[in-house]
């Protein structure tokens, strides 16, 4: 098996992300309103689980990884459409059917669609189901990683705080989480609505986990973070990112949460992304 304990290739993950900018905007020509600026918000992070952290199963099995992830901000997901569309676990027609009577990729990942584990999109669902999948993963005995991207906003959410707590008392740490750390949720600051959300990584610490505070969309960071964990805790990287990555009148504008660009704003964004080189 191959294994993660491996040098990371930023400039490889960069260059996937730019290609997986410009699909999602894409994607984003088809419908009239979906969460663009969430799913750049955390890209790199997700990319960084699939292509660097994440275990491939036996050849030929399935599911293709040995390890889980779970989207838990669940309208960030095509960041994760576009990924399992480029690992051929999902079809060219099943995003050309996103958000379509006919298809199968809704505005949220579903359970059921090959790449999604658990349905996710009501907010401060997913670290329950990743701290009960990490337990399950221990009583079995199973060397298994479970991976979860949550967003800040899922932080307001107190299940959230009560499987971080549980996960710390089990003390899992085949538990590894991300934060996406934009500072919005949905159409507000957190730093102006909610001032007592920060410092978010000493919360977190408090709560018994392992903590680290990175830049979200530096891959290679978060990689090391991963590498050096002590192992003897959950982990939680936390990633302070701009939500809208990469696209200049997207970045920190609260509208783009829900908006999908006209023709003239896809033009412009395609031209600030630029192209993916060879
Ligand atoms: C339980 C719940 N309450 C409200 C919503 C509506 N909602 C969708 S996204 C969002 C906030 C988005 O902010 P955040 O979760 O931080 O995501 P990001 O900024 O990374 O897009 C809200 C309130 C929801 N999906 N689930």
């Amino acid at each position: 098996m191959a294994s993660v304990e491996k040098g990371f290739d930023a400039l490889a993950a960069q260059r996937r992300c730019l290609e997986y900018r410009r699909r999602i905007l894409e994607i984003s020509q088809q419908v009239t309103a979906l969460h663009v600026a969430p799913a750049f918000s955390c890209l790199e992070m997700v990319d960084l689980i699939y292509s660097g952290l994440m275990r491939p199963s036996a050849e030929g099995l399935s599911p293709r990884f040995l390890d889980s992830f779970l989207m838990s901000k669940g309208h960030g997901c095509l960041s994760q459409y576009v990924i399992l569309e480029n690992f051929g676990v999902l079809e060219k027609s099943d995003l050309q059917n996103y958000c379509t009577p006919i298809g199968q990729l809704g505005a949220h990942p579903d359970f059921g669609v090959p790449g999604i584990e658990a349905s996710t999109g009501s907010l401060g669902h997913g670290m329950g189901i990743a701290t009960g999948m990490a337990y399950a993963d221990r009583i079995k005995g199973d060397d298994r990683h479970i991976f979860v991207v949550l967003s800040d906003g899922e932080l307001q959410e107190g299940s959230t705080w009560e499987a971080i707590m549980m996960a710390a008392n089990l003390n899992l740490h085949n538990l590894i989480a991300f934060v996406d750390l934009n500072d919005f949720g949905g159409l507000a600051r957190m730093s102006e609505g909610h001032p007592a959300f920060y410092p978010v990584l000493d919360k977190i610490r408090a709560f018994g986990w392992e903590a680290i505070e990175v830049n979200g969309h530096d891959a290679a960071a978060m990689h090391d973070g991963f590498l050096n964990r002590s192992r003897k805790k959950p982990l939680m990287i936390v990633g302070k990112t701009v939500k809208g990555k990469g696209v200049s009148f997207m970045e920190h504008v609260p509208i783009w949460h829900y908006r999908s660009p006209n023709k003239e704003e896809y033009a412009q964004a395609l031209a600030e992304l630029g192209e993916v080189s060879s």
